[in-house]
């Protein structure tokens, strides 16, 4: 009988369930279900349809049902930063806000007033971003105050999705670190700092570690699915699961998570806070195994993504393979932005921001859709390249290799640049990196591996890595 274990892997504009079972000391890949995700509007707010994603995840795991492969154990997985409170009734309470909603704006000032900058880095090893959930929630003191004093219980997306499936409430510690309230050193919830900001601590329960059981379904979602299986926590935090995956197992290289975001950084065994660290803006964010990504959050494909909505609000739907044609054919378009800028992170427009960007630094404005590619492509390559260098002068160490795994791998145009620009050998794959991250958790836990160094052995047998 074929063992078969399920990774759930929910990124920001897409959804997957992929089996994934040993064959000949090979781990093969079988997506069953995939569906679409991205924010809607309500009441003046950005926020993710729970409700619907959670519909999907039940669709997928009777789609398992369906093809006869039931998986033994299945771990989900999502983007970060983002949750829901619970109340005494384990009602959520509010909106399921988005990370880029725009109500945190101005909230780091208020944090700061309570906790220096430094202070706040020294103890948390993570980045300032307004995306962060230390900034929703002191949106939220702000705002609703209620919303804090009815909650009794913080979960994270993937949480929340686990506590629906089994009715277990756990806390991951991966995902938990991308909020900047849990403690580098410690490696559990910086209490204290929470009650500095005023953020009610008791709502937040222990932290488990990727590998540990959350439950077994709940009666009335096993009738719905007609099997029963184990619920497990892999890395929740998808970046945690992808970097995983990366099919190395020594240090000479720089990995990139490549999705909606640009995850670009190393694996270390302990955190870097320095202030050093903290002026580059770089993060230490929490993973398998009490490692650490050293890495820094680059704007990302979400720009071309959001182009491409744009243009297919339109009767012409493009696909990426069109828009990299397009791109080609204006290949030398001089015009840069900075990727990260705050402007790139919500904007009305994609394409009007980034033109905006031009002509307010005085360089050329793009007029075709290509040349506005051109440059989203140039400036992400050029981002990766400086990054690359900053990581270079703040470790005293030069890499030889980039390795690109996520969905983004499979965009040869910009693999291309990404080689000219850092001047680095860059391998790309595997394509599916997140989901066989969550899997490989769920297999080392089932004894397939001993270690991860043979997760990542049996990763790079499995799956090549292109040489771009
Ligand atoms: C990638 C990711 C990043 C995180 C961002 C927001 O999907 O998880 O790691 O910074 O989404 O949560």
């Amino acid at each position: 009988m074929m063992k078969y274990y399920l990774a759930v892997d929910i990124g920001a504009s897409s959804g997957r369930h992929i089996l994934g079972h040993m064959e000949d000391g090979k781990i093969v890949l079988e997506e069953v279900y995939r569906f679409v995700n991205g924010n809607v509007m309500k009441d003046g707010h950005l926020c993710w349809e729970h409700d619907r994603l959670f519909e999907e995840i039940v669709n997928g795991l009777k789609a398992c049902k369906e093809l006869g492969k039931i998986p033994v154990t299945m771990g989900i997985d999502t983007w970060g930063v983002d949750y829901v409170l619970l109340d005494e009734k384990d009602q959520v309470i509010g909106d399921f806000y988005a990370y880029r909603d725009s109500r945190t704006e101005g909230m780091d000032d208020v944090v700061f007033g309570k906790i220096s900058e430094e202070e706040l880095y020294s103890r948390t090893g993570i980045q300032k971003a307004l995306i962060n959930t230390i900034y929703q929630l002191t949106a939220l003191q702000e705002q609703h105050p209620e919303y804090l004093e009815q909650a009794r219980s913080f979960l994270m997306v993937p949480e929340y999705f686990n506590f629906l499936l089994t009715g277990v409430k756990k806390n991951e510690y991966t995902n938990a670190t991308t909020g900047q309230l849990v403690n580098a050193k410690t490696c559990g919830w910086d209490r204290e700092l929470m009650e500095r900001l005023g953020i009610p601590s008791g709502i937040f329960g222990e932290l488990c570690m990727p590998g540990t059981k959350v439950g077994n379904l709940r009666p009335e979602i096993r009738e719905q699915v007609g099997f029963d299986l184990e619920v497990m926590l892999p890395a929740t935090h998808d970046t945690g699961s992808a970097v995983l995956a990366v099919p190395a197992n020594d240090d000479d290289f720089v990995f990139l998570s490549s999705g909606t975001w640009s995850l670009m950084g190393i694996e270390r065994k302990e955190a870097d806070c320095s202030e050093a660290a903290r002026k580059f803006n770089f993060t230490n964010e929490g993973g398998y195994d009490h490692r650490f990504r050293f890495l820094k959050n680059i704007m990302g494909l979400w720009m071309l993504q959001s182009v491409r909505r744009e243009l297919n609000q339109g009767e012409h739907q493009y696909g990426f393979p069109e828009l990299i044609a397009l791109a080609k054919e204006a290949d030398g378009f001089p015009s840069m932005v900075d990727v990260n800028d705050q402007t790139f992170l919500a904007p009305k427009s994609m394409t009007q921001a980034v033109k905006d960007y031009c002509a307010r630094t005085g360089q050329q404005v793009p007029a075709t859709t290509g040349e506005l590619l051109v440059v989203i492509y140039n400036s992400l390559a050029k981002c990766y390249a400086d990054t690359i260098s900053e990581i270079e002068e703040l470790t005293g160490r030069t890499f030889t290799r980039l390795h690109i795994v996520g969905g983004g791998c499979q965009d040869g145009y910009l693999n291309q640049k990404t080689k000219e620009y850092t001047g680095k050998e860059v391998y790309a794959g595997p394509v599916e990196g997140t989901a066989l991250g969550n899997l490989m958790v769920q297999m080392l836990k089932d004894g397939v591996f001993e270690k991860l160094e043979d997760a990542r052995n049996c990763v790079a047998a499995s799956f090549d890595a292109k040489k771009v």
